[in-house]
């Protein structure tokens, strides 16, 4: 297995260094390389030659892409395209059984939803975020070359994933370690706005299945049939922080804010996941109260990693995003 990562903000070789310790130089191999870089990525299919790609590396917070747009559009779509040239390359003698390449997507290319309903693989794209514009741009870049090319590809739609690792960009984990250091808890608009949870590993099995079992051109949406208002999420975390740590939830409580809203938040995310589990047979295994449970638990395990990904660059985030709300 060869890890392609540019260990931008987010990334952080760390996380990956029981895997590398283990297995570095066997079996996995970790190239870091930019996706946008054609050379790059052309030399790393080069020296490993990949039967798949799984293309996991993108931007992907909403509230930056808002900020900055750049960056989305160059590593999002034009990151995506150098892949699937480099893939396009190296595999043009193959036969179509012997190679795959996955794209990982999202929920967000569908647009938003109102009190009812859910998306379908059916769904037009109809994308409002930078983010979910330079996904949706990669996605259709990806049919493309099955259509064109005959490249054999299956991409996955999925809506949002916790569990350990999240960067504390995101709502998860940010609430988590704003609880534990007393910090405000800061809640876009009315905090009522749905989203799906699934949990990381529940989203990383869905991915298996479909490259093992999916069939080739088609896409698969996945999810956890759990919806929340993010004020009901960040409640029940409140009340999971304080059962683990003895803290005072009252405190806990005290520290929600209602901040502006973010520009053009999409007010409902649902998925519809029955083509993944009737054709494929897929079913979580995390429930969203235990693996919430389990996320808090490895927060406080880990304050080591929370304090190193908390770096400079981060806190100046904090202010740039948080500062104007
Ligand atoms: O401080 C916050 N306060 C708040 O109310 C943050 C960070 C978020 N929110 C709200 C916005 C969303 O309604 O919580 C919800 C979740 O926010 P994010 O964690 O930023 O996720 P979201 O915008 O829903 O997108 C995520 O899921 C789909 C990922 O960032 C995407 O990459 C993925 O495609």
């Amino acid at each position: 297995m060869v890890n392609l990562d540019a260990l931008t903000y987010a990334g952080n070789a760390e996380n990956l260094a029981d895997v590398d310790a283990d297995l570095g130089g066997k079996s996995y191999f970790f190239e870091r390389a930019d996706i946008r870089d054609r050379e790059a990525v052309a030399a790393v299919f080069a020296r490993h030659s990949p039967d798949a790609v799984v293309n996991f590396a993108a931007e992907s917070h909403v509230d930056r892409s808002i900020l900055g747009p750049a960056d989305f559009v160059t590593t999002n779509v034009m990151g995506t395209f150098s892949l699937l040239e480099a893939a396009r390359e190296a595999w043009k003698d193959r036969p179509s059984g012997e190679v795959l390449f996955h794209q990982v997507s999202t929920d967000e290319v569908y647009g938003s939803l109102g009190e009812t309903g859910s998306f379908t693989e059916e769904t037009a794209y109809d994308p409002r975020s930078p983010y979910s514009a330079s996904k949706a741009g990669s996605d259709h870049l990806v049919m493309a070359y099955h259509h064109s090319y005959g490249l054999p590809v299956t991409l996955s739609n999925c809506s949002n994933n916790y569990g350990p690792w999240q960067f504390p960009e995101k709502l998860i984990p940010l609430m988590i370690l704003n609880m534990l250091e007393g910090k405000a808890l800061p809640v876009y608009g009315d905090g009522k706005n749905i989203r799906d949870w699934l949990h990381v590993e529940d989203h990383c099995s869905a991915i298996w299945t479909i490259m093992s079992q999916g069939e080739a051109g088609r896409r698969y949406n996945i999810g956890g049939d759990r919806e929340m208002e993010n004020i009901g999420l960040i409640s029940s975390l409140i009340e999971i922080v304080a059962e683990e740590t003895g803290r005072d939830a009252g405190a806990m409580r005290a520290l929600i804010t209602y901040v502006r809203d973010r520009p053009g938040h999409d007010r409902r995310y649902a998925m519809d996941c029955s083509r993944l589990k009737t054709e494929l047979g897929w079913r979580r295994e995390h429930s969203l109260d235990e693996g919430l449970r389990a996320t808090v638990r490895w927060y406080l395990a880990n304050a080591d990693w929370c304090e190193h990904v908390r770096s400079g660059e981060y806190r100046h985030w904090l202010e740039k995003n948080y500062g104007r709300r």
